[in-house]
């Protein structure tokens, strides 16, 4: 990002100097679905990020600039229940819950930007919650700390915007660091960093461009049909919390009392908590094509039992399977579209590129995007 000539930008909009903040986006190695349900996740903070400028105005009203949309919204901090722009919800959600939170504000004028690319499953909202978050917290002086910056970031998305996710992206955002990918234990909250230097393969991203318009609600219904699973099993065992408290057993106990659904996911989930275990031992040992082998695994789940994949995604992921150079492939992030998340030898990574590009373009007459992601440090303050 070319933080100058955001200053100078920032300047002539609002005729005063800012202090500059950015959030990353991230990507996600494995344990898919698992944030929601107490698991373990092995996601990175990526080269790609949110960046805001903000300055306190003196004013009755927040006023915030859109670079990428080119709009602005400006409003009071009473009566901002009314602006239901799409853009502005993640900002104006971290703003409610500060203030149901009784944090107190003042009015701010802020302009933002971002390059992490919008549906790509690569979690542009969760940047712009954390950074907003965070920028709040250093222009009244909040006192906030990491953790509570990743908990009210992720409360906007719950409250705010509607979507009930876990923890993973926020997370990630907040406390991401360069050359590691960090696996956190959804249920203590503790976290490890990992290598992500794949004996001379690389993290390739294929973006399908395309988002189907499902993905939230099915989001949302995903996390009812888990909760049905834990609460017939609840019954039998009390100690059962959550699916990471479950076994297949405890599962297939239960199998008569729930939905088809709720047995597929609560399986589905089972399974990819165990193999995150699975797979960071892999990676520590660099055992990288036990690795890829289990990010197939992982994307045949989301295909046939989570059911959160979709015909896009899948022909992705198919067509590497063809492909010698590819170790692993699966979809990333939440479903219904954005991109795949494949293990590529380093020296074939063009050839990759060029490959599935081809394949993709011929199949649904579609240019795909493909990232080669750096990974970076979390949320931070640019001086
Ligand atoms: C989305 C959510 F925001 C995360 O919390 C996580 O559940 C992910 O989907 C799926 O692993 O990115």
């Amino acid at each position: 990002m070319d933080y100058g000539a955001l200053k100078k930008i920032y300047q002539e909009k609002y005729d005063k100097e800012a202090r500059v903040f950015r959030s990353p986006g991230r990507i996600n190695l494995i344990g898919e679905h698992t944030d929601y349900n107490n698991g373990f996740v092995l996601p990175a903070a990526v080269d790609k990020e949110i960046c805001m400028l903000a300055a306190p105005n003196g004013l009755n009203e927040t006023r915030i600039f859109s670079i990428d949309e080119n709009s602005e919204v400006i409003f009071n901090l009473e009566n901002y229940k009314s602006i239901r722009i799409n853009w502005a919800l993640y900002i104006i959600g971290v703003i409610d819950e500060l203030l149901k939170a009784s944090y107190k504000l003042n009015n701010l004028d802020i302009v933002f930007t971002g390059n992490i690319p919008m549906g790509a499953g690569m979690s542009s909202s969760a940047a712009l919650e954390c950074v907003t978050t965070f920028t709040y917290n250093a222009l009244f002086d909040l006192k906030l700390s990491k953790w509570d910056i990743v908990r009210i970031s992720q409360a906007a998305e719950n409250n705010y915007v509607g979507v009930m996710c876990g923890i993973m992206d926020q997370f990630a955002s907040v406390f991401g660091q360069e050359n590691a990918a960090l696996k956190l234990d959804c249920r203590s909250l503790e976290f490890k960093a990992y290598p992500v230097n794949v004996s001379s393969h690389v993290f390739v991203l294929v973006d399908t461009m395309v988002k189907h318009s499902l993905a939230s609600s099915e989001y949302n219904t995903r996390r009812i049909e888990c909760e049905e699973a834990v609460s017939a099993m609840k019954k039998v065992n009390s100690e059962i919390n959550s699916l990471r408290d479950a076994d297949h057993e405890s599962l297939n106990d239960v199998k008569d009392d729930i939905s088809r659904e709720a047995y597929k996911r609560g399986a589905y989930i089972i399974n990819e908590i165990e193999r995150v275990e699975k797979a960071t031992k892999e990676l520590s040992n660099n055992n990288v094509d036990c690795f890829g082998e289990l990010l197939y695994e992982t994307h045949r789940g989301l295909q046939h039992n989570f059911e959160v994949s979709c015909t896009e995604l899948d022909f992705l992921v198919e067509q590497t399977k063809k492909m010698s150079y590819v170790v692993g492939s699966r979809m990333m992030g939440g479903g219904f579209g954005g991109c795949t998340i494949n293990l590529v030898k380093s020296e074939h990574v063009e050839e990759f590129k060029e490959e599935i590009s081809r394949k993709y373009l011929e199949k649904f007459e579609i240019q795909p995007s493909i990232y080669s992601v750096k990974t970076a440090n979390g949320t931070s303050e640019i001086n």
